[in-house]
């Protein structure tokens, strides 16, 4: 690491002195890796270095330079180890094909980021966007030095993990320790270095962001409608109406309609079911303005999950709003879940991913719920948000957090493994953006009030998270 620390400064890749930077803070570092394509042994050793790191990450099948400087340095990497390569234009050609992401690839693929300097971590991100809108995977992403500035931190928020050949304080230290700069100039750096890492965001910005702004991040047409009624009504209170009538549900929505945004149902508990009661029951949803989520936890794989969807004696994508489906079957299931690219249920319905479940010892593990979640931002036109009791590491503020195993009274459960939390638990200490309340409400002598305690409860909470970060 000595040796290629003296050999970047003595190309003058790493230079001192005053440096306006693109964010326009002046830093008295710079490092112009651009240079390395002129010394071919560095190029060699500097790609060899970040190919150690990237093959340490084992699921390789693809990696990307953003670009520019690091595009020598990743197809230097793609050469030698075989590992094909995508080229990521920064603007699109207006003609022809109009690619942003050009070379062979398919949807699952993974595909790890090269780059050579990283701040803030912006330009790793907006490679990821890309190759995400593709259905290309991006998990990690590997950096020649990473300036400590928060890129890091801002990259994991999005499902990055970011590994560093170098960070800047190994650089110092060694080129102290050669002697090629003095203390003095050390020291400066490494105040510049630690002066400047606000940028680093050391909370889920999703959880103390107004609704006004996650609203217009938010990529899904049910889910802007979703913020647009949290803020109309000042509830964040869906209601699961597991009732084994749909004439009853029917009653207990016309009663509780202006407390809620949501009404989740169980279709195939209802003994009286028919479209005819179904298209009342969406004429309630109109007047009252809440959507109707059907929490049928599609699990299949994806040809017989449409047929659920579309078909049956439900038809479940002509009423409902929102559903839920459990990730397991893998990312193509959820990128197919409603139909081709031309079906009209991509519009109107969003897909909520169980990534955990209340439940005592539920196999939702960590990892799983880690993983489902970046298959989730993959999907951003099908799913509108999850059913979480955390939020996960890979996030993003347009997305709603769903959270059931909410009751007031019972802090017990239910004996049958149901675990529960009051509302402002779920909100301040869990990420819920929306609380589901069953039992706690439904079996209540008087549900319009219960549920305006709920209502009242739950948005008071939800305000006091955003107010206070
Ligand atoms: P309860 O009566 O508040 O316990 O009902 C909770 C509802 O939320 C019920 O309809 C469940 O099917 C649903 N649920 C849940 O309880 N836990 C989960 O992890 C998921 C859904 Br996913």
């Amino acid at each position: 690491m000595d040796e290629l620390a003296t050999k970047l400064f003595d190309i003058q890749a790493v230079k001192f002195g005053s440096f306006t930077l693109k964010g326009g803070q002046v830093s008295p570092i710079y490092f112009d890796f651009r240079l390395i394509i002129s010394y071919p042994a560095i190029l060699e050793k500097v790609a060899g270095l970040l190919w150690k790191k990237c093959a340490y990450n084992a699921n390789v099948d693809l990696i990307c330079g953003v670009p520019y400087t690091a595009l020598p340095i990743a197809t230097l990497i793609s050469v030698t180890n075989r590992v094909p390569m995508l080229l990521r234009r920064k603007e699109a050609k207006d003609y022809g094909t109009k690619k942003l992401i050009e070379g062979d690839f398919r949807p699952g693929m993974n595909c790890i980021i090269v780059e050579d300097v990283v701040t803030t971590g912006t330009s790793v991100l907006e490679t990821a966007v890309e190759l995400r809108k593709l259905g290309i995977l991006v998990t990690h992403a590997i950096v020649l030095l990473d300036r400590r500035q928060g890129g890091k931190e801002n990259l994991a928020k999005h499902g990055i993990e970011l590994s560093a050949v170098f960070h800047v304080e190994e650089i110092m230290a060694s080129l102290e320790k050669q002697s090629k700069v003095d203390h003095k100039v050390a020291e400066e750096v490494m105040d510049f270095i630690r002066g400047h890492q606000q940028s680093i965001v050391s909370r889920n910005p999703r959880l103390h962001e107004s609704l006004e702004e996650r609203r217009s991040s938010s990529k899904h047409p049910i889910a802007t409608r979703l913020f647009e009624l949290m803020m109309a009504k000042k509830s964040n209170l869906c209601v699961a109406a597991d009732l084994t009538s749909l004439d009853e549900v029917i009653k207990l929505a016309e009663s509780i309609g202006p407390k809620i945004v949501v009404l989740k149902i169980h279709v195939d508990i209802l003994e009286d079911f028919s479209l005819a009661k179904m298209k009342q029951l969406r004429k309630v949803a109109k007047a009252h303005e809440f959507l109707i989520m059907e929490d049928r936890k599609f699990a299949d794989i994806a040809n017989t999950v449409q047929q659920q969807f579309h078909g049956g004696v439900y038809k479940i994508s002509e009423w409902a709003d929102l559903i839920t489906a459990h990730p397991l079957a893998g990312p193509e299931m959820i990128t197919h879940l409603f139909g081709d690219s031309s079906s009209d249920s991509r519009r109107t319905c969003g897909c909520v991913l169980i990534l955990e479940m209340s439940t005592k010892n539920a196999l939702t593990s960590q990892d799983y719920s880690k993983e489902a979640a970046k298959w989730g931002l993959i999907a951003s036109d099908i799913v509108a948000g999850f059913v979480g009791q955390s939020p996960p590491d890979a996030d993003f503020s347009g997305w709603i957090q769903f959270t059931p195993g909410v009751n007031s009274a019972s802090k017990s459960g239910d004996s049958k493994g149901q675990q529960y939390c009051s509302p402002a638990e779920a909100v301040l200490e869990r990420g819920a953006d929306i609380i589901i309340v069953g039992r706690g409400l439904i079996k209540s002598s008087d549900v319009v009030a219960t549920a305006e305690n709920y209502r009242s409860e739950g948005w008071t909470a939800l305000t006091k998270r955003i107010t206070n970060p």
